[in-house]
């Protein structure tokens, strides 16, 4: 059996539900504060959810609107990112987004066990500071080996950057790793580096397509909250815990990374 070194994780809709009561609000609050009529309700931010990065999603949101790109309209996105920024990170600050279930306990136990803990995601660094701070205390930072974040790598998600960006900085191959996503386009990035991804989908992710997913579970679970689904064509119940990892570890192609290396795609 393929031994499990490292765990993974995604953040936003991974750690915690961080996109509907937390980005969404935050990207209003900076329309308002610049002054402008956009609005995303629950349901629209569900389509925007569709582009990976708030930089990317607010320049797909804007051009649709009919907006000319140009020197001015970057201006414009780039300072409303900063706002959006600043509003998400005063959200995280109030510590009233909780980790979800689970989470808290898979990263002490695979603490405990000795394995590597990275992070792969498209947020902006401070975002994930401030979030693993509020929940997991100051020094949660030091627990990860790496944390790979926003704009580290010039492709995101789906894009395999980010999970290759995490491999070489842990020195290991994808075989003995697991992602922990809750997302297709997370999936498709782990899964195109060679990751075997568990995916523990979320409020806008649930009726998505995790082909290629060694499980697909509503969370990680918890003993007075089981998680279901299914792990590979198998119904599951349960809490997911390290020794079920370190089973489910190993089901993976080979890297795609390297490969992406020997083209120079990333
Ligand atoms: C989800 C994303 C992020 C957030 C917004 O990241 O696509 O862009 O929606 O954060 P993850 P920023 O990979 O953790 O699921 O505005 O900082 O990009
Ligand atoms: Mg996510």
């Amino acid at each position: 059996m393929t031994q499990l070194r490292a765990l993974v994780f995604d953040v936003d809709g991974t750690l915690a539900e961080t996109e509907r009561d937390g980005h969404r609000r935050a990207f209003n609050a900076a329309f308002v504060e610049l002054g402008l009529a956009w609005h995303w309700d629950a349901e629209a931010y569900g389509v925007l959810l569709e582009v990976a990065g708030g930089k990317e999603r607010l320049s797909h949101f804007a051009t649709g609107q009919g907006l000319p790109r140009g020197s001015e309209l970057d201006a414009l996105l780039a300072r409303l990112h900063r706002a959006k920024t600043r509003h998400y990170l005063a959200l995280l600050a109030t510590g009233n987004i909780g980790l979800r279930p689970g989470v808290a306990r898979v990263l002490r136990e695979a603490h405990a066990r000795g394995l590597r803990l990275a992070i792969a995601t498209t947020t902006t660094p401070d975002n994930v500071t401030m979030l693993l701070d509020r929940t997991l205390g100051a020094d949660a930072l030091r627990r990860f080996d790496v944390i790979a974040a926003g704009d580290v790598v010039p492709a995101k998600k789906p894009a395999p950057d980010i999970y290759c960006w995490v491999l070489e900085r842990l020195a290991l191959e994808p075989e003995h790793c697991i992602a922990i996503e809750d997302s297709a386009i997370g999936l498709r990035s782990a899964r195109a580096a060679g990751l075997p991804t568990l995916v523990t989908h979320s409020y806008y992710t649930q009726h998505q397509d995790f082909s290629g997913a060694l499980a697909v579970l509503d969370g990680l679970g918890e003993p007075d909250r089981l998680a279901t689904g299914h792990v590979g064509a198998e119904p599951w119940r349960g809490v997911v815990d390290l020794a079920h990892l370190e089973a489910w570890a190993g089901r993976t192609d080979r890297a795609a990374c390297r490969q992406n290396a020997t083209d120079g795609a990333h």
